[in-house]
């Protein structure tokens, strides 16, 4: 097998995007960032570090010291790469702006650890992130700068740390997946050009949601789970961890829903670091991501912690899903 590396695929990603080479470094650094994460991950359990701070973030979550570690992990390993302006983090309420990244043409919007629920039960666990093309290089940055569409994102990926550590992510080209080799701190190229099967795979929604639904909701997810689906019969699945449901749609097909509830039609999950990131890879492997109404990408976030129900995954399944919510 060719042992191809993250980095080389990185400085191709360069040629080919006639990149001024600044985005291998920010990439190299999201590589960076997975193989500590990884780590630290891995050891939690030994460290005392499975536990909640006591405090909640700008979501008025309950912050975990993971949280806290993966999002000071990223704010250090990004810390003097002038690429970037400034950085949008879920677990920050404003940007970072980046120390003499004044010229910076890149943003980064990240959810350092997405599934932070399955912290202390061993479950799949991820990063999302999206670099964005800066607006206005000629002012100071500011938060209103990341009001942007998934249009902007020059590269997208994700880290999955489950049995083994993912890293999958495209910079405009195929959606290439890399694992990681522990022993030697190396990612190897192992899914080469990414395409999602159509009419396979599994529906991925949490159920108990079911009540907060409005009435098409209810019936058009009760057409998966009762194997009325026009796109074939499908088996439920929910790892509880974004990254892990989107990685297992990615691979084997199907579909991941969060909708909007009837109190919160935005429903839960955010535009910039984790919506529009995975839009930007579905699109690229032949998916397609929609909010009920318009492609994902398509839709510009009025501020850094917007949320939109996502419909992800299989191009059939989307379309029928939408199709069958909007009656
Ligand atoms: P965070 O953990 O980063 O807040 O991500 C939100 C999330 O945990 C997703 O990873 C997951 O798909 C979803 O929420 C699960 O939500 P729920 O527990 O409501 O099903």
């Amino acid at each position: 097998m060719n042992r191809f590396t993250l980095s080389e695929q990185f400085f191709r990603d360069q040629a080919s995007a006639a990149a001024s080479g600044g985005l291998s470094t920010v990439l190299n650094r999201f590589s960076l960032v997975a193989r500590m994460l990884a780590s630290e991950i891995m050891r939690a359990g030994f460290c005392g570090k499975l536990g909640y701070t006591g405090t909640s973030n700008v979501q008025d979550e309950e912050v975990r010291e993971l949280d806290v570690i993966s999002n000071d992990t990223t704010l250090q390993v990004f810390e003097n790469v002038p690429m970037v302006a400034a950085i949008a983090s879920e677990e920050m309420e404003d940007i970072h702006i980046i120390p003499g990244g004044e010229n910076g043409k890149y943003l980064i919007a990240i959810d350092p650890l997405d599934g932070s629920g399955n912290v202390d039960v061993a479950g799949q666990m991820g990063t999302i992130f999206g670099v964005y093309r800066r607006p206005d290089v000629s002012k100071p940055v500011t938060a209103d700068d990341f009001k942007l569409s998934g249009r902007s994102l020059v590269a997208a990926g994700y880290v999955l740390y489950g049995p083994c550590t993912m890293m999958v992510y495209s910079a405009g080209g195929p959606v290439n997946g890399f694992t990681l080799d522990r022993s030697i701190g190396t990612f190897f190229l192992t899914h080469p050009d990414l395409k999602i099967p159509e009419g396979s795979g599994a529906y991925s929604i949490n159920e108990a949601n079911e009540p907060k639904w409005d009435e098409n909701t209810r019936k058009m997810v009760a057409t998966f789970r009762t194997q009325q689906a026009d796109v074939g019969q499908r088996s439920g699945r929910y790892a509880g961890a974004l990254v892990g449901d989107f990685h297992r749609t990615l691979l084997k097909g199907g579909i991941y829903m969060y909708p909007g509830e009837v109190n919160k039609p935005n429903g839960k999950l955010r535009l910039l670091y984790e919506n529009a990131p995975l839009a930007y890879l579905v699109e690229r492997a032949g998916g397609a991501a929609s909010n009920g109404e318009m492609p994902i990408l398509d839709v510009v976030a009025d501020s850094l912690h917007q949320r939109t129900p996502l419909f992800i995954g299989s191009k059939g399944d989307v379309e029928e899903a939408i199709r069958r919510m909007n009656g």
